[in-house]
């Protein structure tokens, strides 16, 4: 299983919407004789290449999936029925399949076949690996992770606004191959403003992840890094309540544009969510930022410190005021990993 879950983890930054999917046959002597594994919506599943590939026979056998294999005609016809049809006597599977036409469903018609089913193999490396597709499939939601660099105190940019640049080279070229394990990246129309940020992996991804911007009033500049279709794909999305679409017209054709009810982030994390995005990085000011957290789109924080002090009461914050009156109310996060990026220290959390 845990080559299956290597196999699977090749597909990274591939398979959106789709899951990481690996798998390995063993002959009815226990011989690895066939692996595979998913890369990209359309094609193959694992199992479908894994027996594409089979240099022996394969009844008898045994095969190790970490998700378990599907019995619906997608875009691809259901990994269920070839199980069965090459002879497969016993299947070990890590994790139940989020996806409703699938869940449990693939399981029992293994099953009702005759074939011995073990579930729960590597089960916490699993849903690790597909934690993203998981959370999409059962909250119709984005797996939402917010990114920002600060100094030692704190501050996101000095009161004149100047942020270029807080960390170091080395923690910003990270961020580029961080941005290649996402599906899409999400900045509010102020930081736009203010960065004209590229929002690419630098070629690390191919496509590149999604550029996505939310603007209450649609009011963008003529001109941004954004607009360049040959670099990305970009997406604006607008609330209809508060904006003025007269500025459309501003935004090129190649550019796609949505709209949304209200200013809730929930809205686009649904909206990304519809589109296929499994997970989404954030990386907006502190007014996204802080709502984005309060309408549960995040769930986890990636904070890079730099070792300076930029000082000022009035300089910029990562995030606006959560209202918070008592201690026993503030966000508690669980620090899952802390690094030294050259000289700054990365710091990932749940939320
Ligand atoms: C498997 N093995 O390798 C993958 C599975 O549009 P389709 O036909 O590709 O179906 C996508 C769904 O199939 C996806 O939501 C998930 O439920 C399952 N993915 N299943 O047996 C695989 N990638
Ligand atoms: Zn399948």
């Amino acid at each position: 299983m845990k080559r299956a879950i290597f196999l699977a983890s090749l597909g990274k930054g591939t398979t959106s919407p789709n899951p990481m999917v690996g798998a390995v046959i063993l002959d009815k002597d226990g011989n690895l004789i066939s692996e595979g594994f998913h890369y990209k919506s359309g094609m193959p599943h694992a199992e479908a290449m894994a027996f594409n590939n089979l240099k022996k026979d394969a009844s008898g056998g045994t095969i190790y999936v970490n998700l378990e294999p599907c019995c619906h005609h997608g875009k691809t016809p259901p990994c269920v029925d070839k199980i069965i049809a090459f002879g497969i006597r016993k299947v070990y599977i890590s994790i139940e399949d989020p996806d409703r036409r699938v869940s449990g469903k693939g399981i029992q018609l293994l099953k009702d076949a005759g074939i011995k089913v073990h579930k729960g193999l590597c089960e916490k490396e699993s849903k690790e690996l597909n934690r993203s597709f998981i959370h999409r499939n059962i909250t119709n939601s984005a797996f939402g992770v917010l990114k920002w660099a600060m100094s030692m105190d704190g501050r996101v940019g000095l009161k004149n606004g100047k942020s270029k640049w807080i960390t170091s080279e080395d923690s910003r070229s990270l961020v580029h191959s961080y941005r290649a394990g996402f599906d899409a990246i999400v900045i509010g129309g102020n930081t736009l403003r203010k960065d004209n940020p590229f929002l690419t992996s630098r070629g690390l991804r191919n496509p590149e992840p999604l550029r996505v911007v939310f603007t209450k009033t649609l009011d963008l500049p003529a001109k941004s890094n954004l607009w360049d279709c040959n670099l990305a794909r970009t997406l604006v999305i607008y609330d209809a309540s508060t904006a003025n679409k007269m500025y459309l017209k501003r935004i090129p054709k190649c550019v796609e544009v949505a709209e949304i009810s209200s200013d809730n982030p929930k809205l686009i994390s649904n909206l990304l969510a519809k589109k296929g995005c499994n997970n989404v990085l954030w990386e907006c000011g502190p007014k996204l930022a802080t709502s984005a957290i309060k309408a549960g789109c995040i769930q986890e924080l990636m904070t890079f410190i730099a070792p300076k002090i930029l000082g000022g009461v009035s300089s910029m914050n990562p995030f606006n005021d959560f209202e918070f009156t008592d201690m026993n109310d503030v966000l508690n996060l669980n620090a899952s990993e802390i690094s030294f990026i050259g000289t700054d220290i990365f710091v990932k959390s749940n939320i």
